[in-house]
Order: C-alpha cells, then sequence, then structure tokens
C-alpha cells in the first residue's frame, strides 16, 4: 500500500502536464533579467495581486527574510506573532541575516489584535530598539491554516500607519485564503507594503515562492536577492512551473480545504483523539492525543509503519496537511492507520 505523506502541502510532485510545461519553457539568463518565462510569470503574480512588480525566489523563506531586510536596519525591532513561522521554523535568519530582533506577540491561532499591536510598539526613545516592521501569517501555519480577515488586517494597518512603520506579509498560503473566502489575493495584499508567497506548497510547484511590491522596491529586493545568493540563471523551467500552478490551480485547493475538513470529522469520532473541526478553515489539521502514554516520536513512528506521514508540532500534539497529491480515500484510509494507532497505544 503506498504511503498516503500529510506531513505538508510541500510534498507535491509536479503533475505530469506540469512537467511537460517545465521542458517546454523558454529560459534566458535571469540575472540579466532575459528569461522570458521568469518574466510572465513575475507579470502575472504581480497582476494578481494588484502590486506593481514581482520577484522570483527560490523559497518561501528567502522571500520573507528578503523582505526583512529590505524594511529595516541592524537593531530594529519587528514585531510577529509568537508562533509564526518567522519565529520558529526559519533558524533564525532574521537576526542572523538582517541583525534585526524579534518582537514575539502571542495571538488567536496565530492572528494578532490591533490592540496588542499597538501595545507592542516601542516608544522612541533612546534606549528602545526602534520598531520599524511588522509581519503578518496568511494563512497562519502553527495557527491550523487559519484566516486573517479582511478587516482584522484593515484595522491592524491604521495601527502600523499610524507608527509609520512597515507591513509585511508571509503569504505563503495566501491563495488558501483566497479560496475559501473569496477575498480576492489584491484585496487582501493590498494593505501590504510587500507580500511573499509560495508556489511550491498547495499551488503544486516544485521550487518557488513570490515576493510582490512596488516597482521601487522590487528592484531593491531583486539588488538584495543576489546578495543572499538567490541569483539564478536559467530559472525559466522552474518558473514554468509557476506559471501552471497560478493558471490551473488555484481553484482546486478548495478540494483541499474540504478534504481536510472531512479528515477532521472522522479524527472526531476516534477515542483518545482531541480535535476541534470548526477550527479547520483550510488545509491543516491540528489534534492532539494527549492522554496516550506513548511518546510523540513513538505516535509518529507507528503512524509511519502503518502507511501514513504525519508531522508533530508539540507534546503528543499533530498537524496533517492535505494537497494535491491526495484523495478523499486517502482520508478514509489515513483515518483507519489514525484510529488504530492512537487507539492501540493510548
Ligand atoms: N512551511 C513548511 C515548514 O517550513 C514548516 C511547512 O511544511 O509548512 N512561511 C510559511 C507560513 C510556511 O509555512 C513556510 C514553509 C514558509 C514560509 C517557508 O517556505 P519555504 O519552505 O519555501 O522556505
Amino acid at each position: 500500500m503506498p504511503t498516503i505523506d500529510l506531513r505538508s502541502d510541500t510534498v507535491t510532485k509536479p503533475t505530469p502536464a506540469m512537467r511537460e510545461a517545465m521542458a517546454q519553457a523558454e529560459v534566458g539568463d535571469d540575472v540579466y533579467g532575459e528569461d522570458p518565462t521568469v518574466n510572465r510569470l513575475e507579470a502575472m503574480a504581480a497582476a494578481l495581486l494588484g502590486k506593481e512588480a514581482a520577484l522570483f525566489v527560490p523559497t518561501g523563506v528567502m522571500g520573507n527574510q528578503l523582505a526583512i531586510r529590505l524594511h529595516t536596519r541592524p537593531g530594529d525591532e519587528v514585531i510577529v506573532e509568537h508562533s509564526s513561522h518567522l519565529i520558529r521554523y526559519e533558524g533564525g535568519s532574521a537576526s542572523s541575516l538582517s541583525g534585526v530582533q524579534l518582537c514575539c506577540v502571542p495571538g488567536d491561532r496565530g492572528r494578532l489584535s490591533p490592540e496588542s499591536v499597538e501595545a507592542a510598539i516601542r516608544p522612541r526613545d533612546l534606549h528602545n530598539p526602534p520598531t520599524t516592521l511588522v509581519c503578518l501569517e496568511q494563512t497562519h501555519n502553527v495557527g491550523g491554516g487559519s484566516i486573517y480577515p479582511l478587516e482584522t488586517i484593515h484595522r491592524i494597518t491604521e495601527v502600523v500607519r499610524a507608527h509609520g512603520l512597515a507591513l509585511h506579509l508571509d503569504g505563503a498560503r495566501l491563495f488558501n485564503a483566497v479560496v475559501k473566502t473569496g477575498v480576492s489575493a489584491a484585496d487582501f495584499a493590498r494593505p501590504f507594503d510587500t507580500v511573499s508567497f509560495c508556489l511550491s506548497k498547495g499551488l503544486g510547484a516544485p521550487v518557488g515562492s513570490m515576493v510582490v511590491s512596488d516597482a521601487a522596491r522590487v528592484q531593491k529586493l531583486r539588488r538584495l536577492r543576489k546578495v543572499f545568493g538567490g541569483g539564478m540563471r536559467q530559472v525559466g523551467i522552474l518558473a514554468a512551473a509557476g506559471v501552471y500552478a497560478l493558471e490551473h490551480h488555484i481553484p482546486r485547493l478548495a478540494e483541499d480545504h474540504a478534504n481536510a475538513h472531512y479528515l477532521a470529522t472522522l479524527l472526531q469520532d476516534i477515542p483518545g483523539v482531541v480535535v476541534d473541526v470548526k477550527a479547520v478553515e483550510t488545509n491543516m489539521v491540528m489534534f492532539q492525543v494527549p492522554r496516550s502514554s506513548q511518546s510523540t516520536e513513538a505516535l509518529l513512528a507507528g503512524c509511519r509503519e502503518a502507511g501514513v506521514l504525519l508531522n508533530a508540532v508539540g507534546n503528543r500534539a499533530f498537524r496533517v496537511v492535505t494537497h494535491l497529491d491526495v484523495t478523499r480515500e486517502d482520508m478514509v484510509a489515513a483515518s483507519l492507520i489514525f484510529r488504530r494507532v492512537f487507539s492501540a497505544l493510548s
């Protein structure tokens, strides 16, 4: 029986049609701005998000880190939610690459309130690090794929503007929020100075993220990308996968959301599993097995041996992520394995 891989939506393989588009891609040296497929992808991304320009970067981490470097100087402070990807999963890069300090503010399943952002802004005083940037995450990964409502974003933006700060969105899964809410990517992106989003998650490309902004900032980001070692050459082969993903894979994210919700309802019926079905907004399900006598590692190993891969996000706390390489039938098969492993070991 093939393994059902629910560790992340990063694990997808390019579809045959995407591979064909990659094989046929026209290429050129992108450091000279001469790769027609990259140029097309950047124009598409900018148009979709209603911004002037976009930059193709290898990873979501690089997109975020270029934005942080752009908006800050060493010694500045950046306000982030305390379980954000920037804090938990970027290897401390904001401090090592940009010399900034991160101010971690607790949120509600990853979402900050305007009041908490305002309270975290340092008064201008020679003792204090200058607060210069606020970063939000859409959808929120550790928040379980939770969506920032547009209204909350607007209220945070008012605070940010009143204090003359910059605003960046780690929109790794922005299109999951777009498909779920019906709010356009441009409406979500409008308040932000810079937005990064990933092609390599639910959109199914093997590699790549975009950073979008106004033309002047993208020019600076392009130089910084070279500084960070991200200037790529005949990279149209990869950009073609991104073009294909933007043209064909956005609406189908709704299937991933339906599968995640369905899996959560199946998990809910397993004795010993604690899951909040109402909290499943997009393509992630967070759940716990708190009473198990087995360690987190033993539970993961039990699932792996039975044919399901998933990730832990804490002590006996797990995340499963749906994506274009898993089906509704896989949800049923995974839930049967979860029932066997979690019930047997509890
Ligand atoms: N997230 C990955 C892991 O790094 C945890 C995952 O499996 O979910 N922002 C957010 C919100 C992300 O979830 C990720 C990747 C990134 C940025 C970084 O993207 P990459 O992996 O392309 O650098």
